[in-house]
């Protein structure tokens, strides 16, 4: 918790599921001995989460923002106009991500590419040049990538996200490697199943029985499992990086098994 004292964390996504889940965490690591940037496209819900932090943690400081990281053309005036306070970023969380559909190939929407293409790698990729860019000038900080095992283990009915998450899983694997001389440390969480407030409802466009049956007859993990892991990376001793984590509910043991005959 020591390690975490007087951070700066910027987390896309957290208005909910493990984007939020990953501040509360954070909060709660610090004793509030944090500046956190909440950033989403939903304000509201990001003010709630702000005054509930707050509320909790008196210490603690939070800057809810808008940020829609698919809209690229946004990010660069969302990143340079963070107040002076908040603008030095010590811990970069590219949270946000979606899977859209399990509709096979030659049968996905061409708008529903674009979403996830320009939401899990475009826009990711967009900020992270800008946060790794400031990084590299103080020689510290990291950055924590949401990945998945759809990045390692294509399954079908994936063809899009899973190649977002491979799309992520290289350019990571790329950062480590040209910031292998820097303190700055580039780390990527792989999650299974994770039964989070909005993905699979997302993914299924809203159809409740359809979104939980992905979590039938197993125990995924919560969004709260992946926050404890994305705290504990980010709470290291300076010279450990936890380069990368795929992290399963007992009951799972690779992606495919999930979606056959689904
Ligand atoms: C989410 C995990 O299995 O739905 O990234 O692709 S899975």
């Amino acid at each position: 918790a020591k390690r975490l004292a007087g951070k700066t964390i910027l987390i896309t996504g957290a208005s909910a599921g493990i984007g939020k889940a990953t501040a509360q965490s954070f909060a709660e690591a610090s004793n509030g001995d944090i500046k956190l940037v909440l950033a989403a496209r939903r304000l509201e819900k990001l003010d709630a989460l702000r005054d509930e932090l707050s509320a909790k943690y008196p210490k603690l400081k939070v800057y809810p923002v808008i940020l829609d990281v698919s809209k690229i053309e946004t990010i660069e005036p969302f990143f340079k106009g963070l107040p002076q306070e908040f603008g030095t970023i010590d811990v970069l969380v590219n949270n946000a991500g979606k899977a859209l559909g399990l509709d096979p190939i030659g049968s996905v929407n061409p708008k529903d590419v674009d979403v996830m293409f320009q939401t899990n790698v475009l826009g990711m990729i967009q900020l992270t040049q800008l946060v790794v860019a400031q990084m590299k000038q103080r020689n510290k900080g990291d950055i924590i990538q949401l990945g998945s095992v759809a990045g390692r283990n294509p399954y079908p009915g994936g063809g899009i996200y899973c190649a977002t998450k491979a799309a992520l899983r290289s350019f990571t694997h790329v950062l480590r490697e040209e910031l292998i001389n820097t303190r700055i440390r580039v780390m990527e969480i792989e999650p299974g199943n994770v039964e989070s407030d909005e993905f699979s409802l997302m993914r299924f466009r809203g159809d409740k029985s359809r979104a939980k049956k992905v979590y039938e007859n197993s125990e995924p993990l919560t969004q709260e499992d992946i926050a404890e892991l994305v705290v504990f990376a980010a709470s290291r001793r300076e010279n450990t990086v936890i380069a990368e984590s795929l992290i399963f509910g007992t009951n799972q043991a690779s992606a495919y098994h999930l979606y056959k005959g689904s």
